[in-house]
């Protein structure tokens, strides 16, 4: 398999971990695919029409021919589906987890859409009521984690890596946000979390 990548996206990153959880980290090439919709990388965009990472490269019987898969959270259900890892619940249980997985990529989201605002908009036209309202995002949604058990206990789960993945990316973009004290279990949760060998290995740099 290819896996375009960047050591600094947060939905990349949720495609790292799993390889890493699921024993599969060494069945993949990574290929550089920064871009941002000013700057787009045109060996992504070959890849994904949307210039977006993660964009995977899948083998058979899924990417016969070398079909794309995209976004993070398919790529992260073909991976569990490939080694039979359990990551995705079977039967109703399945839909609480998409729906912390839905809720954590939204806070990863909005911390990416802030950060667009003040790294790829002319300073002269940013509008900082649109940031905030991105960063209440984050902070409700950190709130409604707080409240998630099957995040912050039980076995692993696509949702705790998705969630760890989004806490992992608000602490490189937004490190003075304060969030832990009004979530401290989460808080607790992550600190284990952020010290296993697969989160330790994908640290956000630059
Ligand atoms: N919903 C997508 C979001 C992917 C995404 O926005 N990736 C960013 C990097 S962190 C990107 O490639 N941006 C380039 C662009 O928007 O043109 C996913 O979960 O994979």
């Amino acid at each position: 398999m290819k896996l375009y990548h960047s050591p600094t996206s947060p939905y990349v990153r949720k495609v790292m971990v799993t390889l890493d959880l699921t024993g599969q980290l060494g069945e993949v090439e990574l290929i550089s695919g920064s871009g941002t919709p000013l700057a787009p990388n045109d060996a992504t965009i070959g890849a994904n029409p949307l210039g977006k990472i993660p964009c995977l490269i899948g083998d058979s019987p899924i990417g016969e021919g070398g079909v794309a898969i995209f976004d993070s959270r398919v790529i992260c259900r073909y991976l569990d589906h490939r080694a039979k890892a359990g990551l995705y619940p079977e039967g109703a249980a399945l839909f609480p987890v998409l729906t912390a997985e839905a809720l954590a990529d939204g806070i990863t989201d909005a911390g990416l859409l802030a950060t667009y605002e003040w790294r790829l908009r002319p300073e002269a036209i940013r509008y900082q009521p649109w940031v905030d309202g991105q960063v209440a995002k984050i902070g409700r949604g950190l709130g409604v984690l707080e409240q998630t058990d099957l995040v912050l206990s039980g076995s692993i789960n696509a949702a705790k890596i998705a969630a760890a993945c989004a806490i992992g990316y608000i602490d490189f973009r937004f490190p003075d946000l304060g969030w832990r004290d009004g979530c401290p279990k989460l808080a607790a949760w992550y600190a284990e979390f952020a010290a296993t060998p697969a989160m330790k290995a994908t640290v956000p740099v630059g």
